[in-house]
Parts: C-alpha cells; sequence; structure tokens
C-alpha cells in the first residue's frame, strides 16, 4: 500500500470480493442468502453479476460444478454459514471427486469466539471440516486480503486437476473498510489460470510406440477429455488413427455416439478383448472395473497394456500398470499424438475393427426391435425412445440424467451428439444432482435443458423446480414414476407400514411444477410424452412431466446390481 495509491475515498470487504469476482470474469454466483451474506447477494446483484437464489445449499453447489465442467470457469456457490456451509460440501466434495472446478464460498462466525468455542451463533470451524473434503481452502481475514484469497482460489480450482476449492469468510471480512484505491490495487487478475501442461516428447513417443504395435486397440475417453475443449484434436486423433473408442457416460456426443468408430454397443466385448488401451481423461476406478478382473478378462488378460493420458502424474498406476503415462494437459498430448503419427500410420487390423462391426451392429438391431416395441404400458425403453428421438432432433440440447435404471437405460439409450450434453451422476454415482446441474447447464447455455429423472433421484432435489420457475428456465423434468426405488412393487411381509423401497401410488409430480407457474403434464403414453417433450423445448417453458412407467419394469440397482450382493444374489 503506497500513499499515490490513497484516494480518501473507502471500500468494503463486500464490494472488495464483488469487484475480484469480476474482475477473473466469473460473473454468476449460485448462492442461498442468509446470515452474515443476505447483504452480499443483494449488493453482488446490484453490481451486475448474475444471482442464483437457491432454495437447499447442495442444489447450489451441484449447479456450481455443472457449471465448472461446462465453461472450464470455477462454478461460484455461496452459503451461510454452519448448515449451510455444511449442505454446500456434499457439492464441493463431490465436485471435487469429478475434477469440476469450484469455490464455495460461505461466511463464517467469528475466529475469537469459534476458535474459543463460546458459543458463537453457527459456531464451527468450517475451514478445518472442508479441509480434507476438497482441493483446497484458504480463509480470509483481511480485507486487503480479498484478491489473493480469490486469486489463489481460482488457481487451486482450475489448474492441474481441476476441482472444488473452499473460501472462508468470516461475518466481520464483509464489513472491514479500507482505503478504495489500495483496495482496488490489491486486487489480482489471474494471468493463465489452467496452463497448458506440455508433454515430454520421450512420453509421446512411447505410447505411439505402443499403440504402432497393437493388434487390438482402444481409446477411451472420459469426461476428462469433454472436460479439456480439445474436440477437434481428440476427434482427430480417432479418426486418424482408426482406433475404436469407448466412451464414458459423460464423454458421449465428444464424437457423435452413431460414429462408426464408437464401440458402444459392444461395450464388454472391447473391453475383454483389447490388447492396448488408451485412457484419454478416464480414470481406471469402479467405472472400468479398476483395469481387471472378469470385465477386463479375455484373451489378452496378462498381456493387455495401458497408455493413460491425463494431467495428474500421481494418478498413473492408481490400479494396474501403466505402460505409457502421458502426463500433461489433453489438448497438448493429444495433438503431439497425431502429429507423431505422421502421414503413413496404419489403421488397426480389420479382423479386429470388423469383428466390432459386427458385434455392434448386432445389439444395435436388438435395441431397435426393443424400442420400437409399444407395451400397453409405457416402460423405461418406450419412454426413452421418445427423448432419443428429441435430442437426435434437437443435438444442442443438454440431457441430465439421474437414478438407477433410469439412468442407466437412458445412457444406452439416448444417443449423444455434441460435446458436454451429457451431465450426470458421474464418479460417485450420487442421487440428487437434477435440479442443480439443470440450472446451470440453463444458466450457462441458454440451451434446453431435458432432465431425465427416476422419481426417486427427483425427489432428493424436486423443490428446486420453483428456482427453475423463478428463474423462467427452458428446462423440462421427466419423472419416470414407477412408484418407488428400482420398482414399486415391493411388499412388507408384515402388512402395515409400505415397504422401503416404495413410494405413494400414482404421485402427481406434474403439480409440482404447475404450483409455481410452470407447465405440468402427466403422460401415459409414448405420444403423450413426446408431444409434452416437443412444446417443452419449442416454448422453453419451465415443464415438468410424470411420465407413468410399469411399475414392475425396474431391476434392482440397475446394471450395477453386482455391487450390491443381496440383490445379486436374489437375481
Ligand atoms: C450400449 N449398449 C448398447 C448401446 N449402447 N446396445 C445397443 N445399442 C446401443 N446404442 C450395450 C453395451 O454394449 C452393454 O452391453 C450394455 O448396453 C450397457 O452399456 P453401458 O451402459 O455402456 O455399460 P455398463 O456395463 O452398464 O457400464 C458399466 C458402468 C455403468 C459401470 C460404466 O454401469 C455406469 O456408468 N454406471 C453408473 C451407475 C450409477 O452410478 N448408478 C447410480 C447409483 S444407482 P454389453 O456390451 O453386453 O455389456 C443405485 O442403485
Ligand atoms: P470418467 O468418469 O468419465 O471415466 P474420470 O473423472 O474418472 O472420468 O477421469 C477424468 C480424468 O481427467 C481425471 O483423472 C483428471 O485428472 C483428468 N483431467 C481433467 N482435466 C484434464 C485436462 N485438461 N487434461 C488432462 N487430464 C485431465
Ligand atoms: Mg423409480
Amino acid at each position: 500500500m503506497t500513499n499515490e495509491t490513497q484516494t480518501g475515498e473507502q471500500i468494503d470487504g463486500f464490494h472488495l470480493l464483488i469487484d475480484a469476482l469480476k474482475l477473473n470474469g466469473l460473473d454468476t454466483i449460485y448462492a442461498l442468502p442468509g446470515i452474515p451474506i443476505t447483504d452480499f447477494t443483494r449488493m453482488a446483484q446490484a453490481a451486475g453479476i448474475r444471482l442464483i437464489s437457491f432454495r437447499h445449499e447442495q442444489h447450489a453447489g451441484n449447479a456450481a460444478a455443472a457449471a465448472g465442467f461446462l465453461t472450464g470457469k470455477p462454478g461460484i456457490c455461496m452459503t451461510v454459514s454452519a448448515p449451510g456451509f455444511l449442505n454446500g460440501l456434499t457439492a464441493l466434495a463431490n465436485a471435487t471427486t469429478n475434477c469440476f472446478p469450484m469455490i464455495l464460498i460461505s461466511g463464517s462466525s467469528e475466529r475469537e469466539i469459534v476458535d474459543l468455542q463460546q458459543g458463537d451463533y453457527e459456531e464451527m470451524d468450517q475451514l478445518a471440516i472442508a479441509k480434507p473434503l476438497c482441493k483446497a481452502a484458504f480463509r480470509v481475514l483481511h480485507a486487503q486480503d480479498i484478491g489473493v484469497g480469490v486469486a489463489r482460489a481460482i488457481r487451486s480450482a482450475v489448474s492441474g486437476r481441476p476441482g472444488g476449492v473452499y473460501l472462508d469468510l468470516p461475518a466481520k471480512l464483509f464489513a472491514q473498510t479500507m482505503d478504495a484505491g489500495a483496495g482496488k490495487k490489491s486486487l489480482i487478475k489471474v494471468v493463465d489460470p489452467a496452463p497448458k501442461q506440455i508433454p515430454a516428447p520421450d512420453a509421446v513417443q512411447r505410447a505411439l510406440d505402443l499403440l504402432k504395435g497393437a493388434k487390438r486397440p482402444l481409446i477411451v475417453l472420459g469426461k476428462g477429455a469433454a472436460y479439456a475443449q480439445a474436440d477437434a484434436d481428440i476427434r482427430a486423433l480417432v479418426e486418424k488413427s482408426g482406433i475404436p473408442y469407448l466412451p464414458m457416460s459423460m464423454a458421449k456426443g465428444l464424437l457423435p455416439d452413431t460414429h462408426n468408430q464408437s464401440a458402444s454397443a459392444t461395450r464388454s466385448y472391447v473391453l475383454a478383448e483389447a490388447d492396448v488401451v488408451m485412457l484419454v481423461g478416464a480414470r481406471l476406478n469402479w467405472l472400468l472395473s479398476h483395469g481387471k478382473g472378469k470385465t477386463w478378462g479375455g484373451a489378452n488378460a496378462d498381456t493387455r497394456q495401458f497408455i493413460q493420458i491425463d494431467i495428474s502424474p500421481t494418478e498413473m498406476d492408481s490400479n494396474v500398470p501403466i505402460a505409457a503415462p502421458l502426463v500433461g494437459d489433453i489438448g497438448s498430448c493429444v495433438s503431439a499424438l497425431v502429429a507423431g503419427m505422421g502421414a503413413g500410420w496404419a489403421k488397426p487390423p480389420t479382423d479386429w475393427t470388423q469383428g466390432i462391426a459386427e458385434r455392434k451392429d448386432k445389439n444395435i438391431s436388438k435395441m431397435a426391435e426393443t424400442l420400437a416395441a409399444n407395451p400397453p404400458v409405457m416402460n423405461f425403453h418406450s419412454a426413452l425412445n421418445v427423448i432419443r428421438n428429441a435430442v437426435k432432433a434437437r443435438p444442442d440440447a443438454i440431457v441430465v440424467n439421474e437414478g438407477a435404471n433410469t439412468l442407466d437405460f437412458a445412457r444406452s439409450i439416448v444417443d449423444m451428439y455434441e460435446p458436454r450434453k451429457r451431465l450426470d451422476v458421474g464418479t460417485w454415482g450420487i442421487m440428487g444432482i437434477g435440479m442443480g446441474f439443470a440450472v446451470a447447464a440453463a444458466v450457462t447455455t441458454g440451451k434446453p435443458v431435458i432432465a431425465i429423472e427416476g422419481d426417486s433421484a427427483f425427489g432428493f432435489s424436486g423443490m428446486e423446480v420453483e428456482t427453475i420457475c423463478r428463474y423462467n428456465l427452458p428446462v423440462c423434468v421427466i419423472v419416470f414414476n414407477n412408484n418407488g426405488i428400482y420398482k414399486g412393487t415391493d411388499k412388507n411381509p408384515n402388512g402395515g407400514d409400505v415397504a422401503p423401497t416404495v413410494f405413494v401410488k400414482d404421485a402427481r409430480y406434474e403439480m409440482m411444477m404447475q404450483a409455481f407457474g410452470g407447465v405440468g403434464v402427466r403422460a401415459t403414453t409414448p405420444a403423450e410424452l413426446a408431444k409434452a417433450l416437443d412444446e417443452a423445448v419449442k416454448s422453453g417453458k419451465p415443464t415438468l412431466i410424470n411420465a407413468i412407467i410399469d411399475e414392475t419394469a425396474g431391476t434392482e440397482s440397475g446394471r450395477i446390481t453386482s455391487l450390491n450382493p443381496q440383490a445379486a444374489k436374489k437375481k
């Protein structure tokens, strides 16, 4: 602070924070007002920041996380202290697990009282609690440090492996004042927040050598590849190499699911048979059976080799040995591979690609038959067929998807055509992301959003339909209503209370949207569903379609029955 910067005018913590966010292009806050941030939300809105106010902090946090994934800038969530902070923390932990950049800013109680445990209003040592659940956590005590705090939060969220950051702001900080000129000078515009990380040339060559020798190569694209926004380079890698690829669920649409090199429709076969597998922004976690076991059995179980592209060096060898680790940002790694492939790159042997094509065609025809059937009571397939057609007609629409069967069936039935158009339960398989993700998708893109929700999954965030109506967002929620978790037919052997997985029969979910001025439709046939969805997408009006699904149609735990030992035994 030098004398020349002194202006005589004062600026407070509220405005320093607003200016620090604006200076870094962070123009939207997903929040829930209350002590001590109520005034902040008003002032931020008055200063031109878009303030999206939620009914529960977890959904505001999920919205910030999805905004981070879609834009590559940290999504900002703001909550009150203690319970509000804890509600937001679930979303922060989930964002970190999924490698989505977000910043949770929480107001907190005064340090002097909290540290002596003297019983302050909403007393809690929030920083200590947040630390193990996020990538980085900071507290700002002095107004002149707000600029540094925001800068550190931004860099921590988006550089290297993206993730969630916690920023603790005690109530007193907001009202602190300092000289306005010095305050302005204390703010930092972060230069190059997510610097490129160029892979080492020998690592690129090692990967190329391994790929070149492969007889049955496979590329697995994960949501890190979608996040990287290196769409053209990834397409070039796939098409120039001629290697079949498998998209993880949120990488669907990076190349259109109808691409002739997609091996989605014969997933089990390619995982079991591939001899060299190149992972691009996908971890070998439970979703890929940790790279071993039955899923990865087949002819090459003992000799299979992995190439892994990831920005995090410590991801390598996390489950199985990685023969060719390629550490760097996906854009740089993939473009280096494409350059290194040169002109005379030989496509994979045709017995591999032909074998895949045949199996895939067979499975796709089988699926087409199932989708064409129109059973007397609507089921997952006949309802999802309608959504499949709607997304084909509007490939720019964003699909949000959660549930068990509703998730699993939608993943394979609803083809995606464009990158970053599918948001789902992610790495944890978490329920409750639905309405938060839908709000962020609509707010950040302005595109139609189609939220495909199991009736159970919808319940976690259902109250946010009011938020959707309040901001008049182009979101169409489709509740797959089969009267319960997995299905609606469980019985309590003793009579009395209903079984734990069963809900109120024929619940009128559509009336929830009507209650707040949106459109609500009850659909019992594919034709009714198609009409309502078409109108929703065309009008952009907040809509909830209560799609009545055969209550006997689901299976316990969907496609992950193996993780539910009791259900697996019953099967
Ligand atoms: C896929 N398939 C298709 C198609 N797409 N057949 C025909 N046409 C098309 N377009 C086939 C594919 O080859 C598989 O058959 C099968 O359909 C399922 O494909 P999917 O969904 O890609 O694969 P799978 O085995 O379910 O994937 C494993 C998984 C996935 C772990 C990645 O289940 C997943 O993402 N699960 C998340 C679950 C979750 O989080 N649930 C929330 C908690 S629910 P085969 O090749 O014959 O195998 C709490 O209960
Ligand atoms: P999926 O669930 O789709 O398989 P994961 O979340 O398991 O995907 O994996 C995403 C991976 O992508 C993480 O290991 C993360 O470090 C990595 N990643 C994220 N962004 C980038 C990037 N820009 N460059 C390289 N790797 C990235
Ligand atoms: Mg259900």
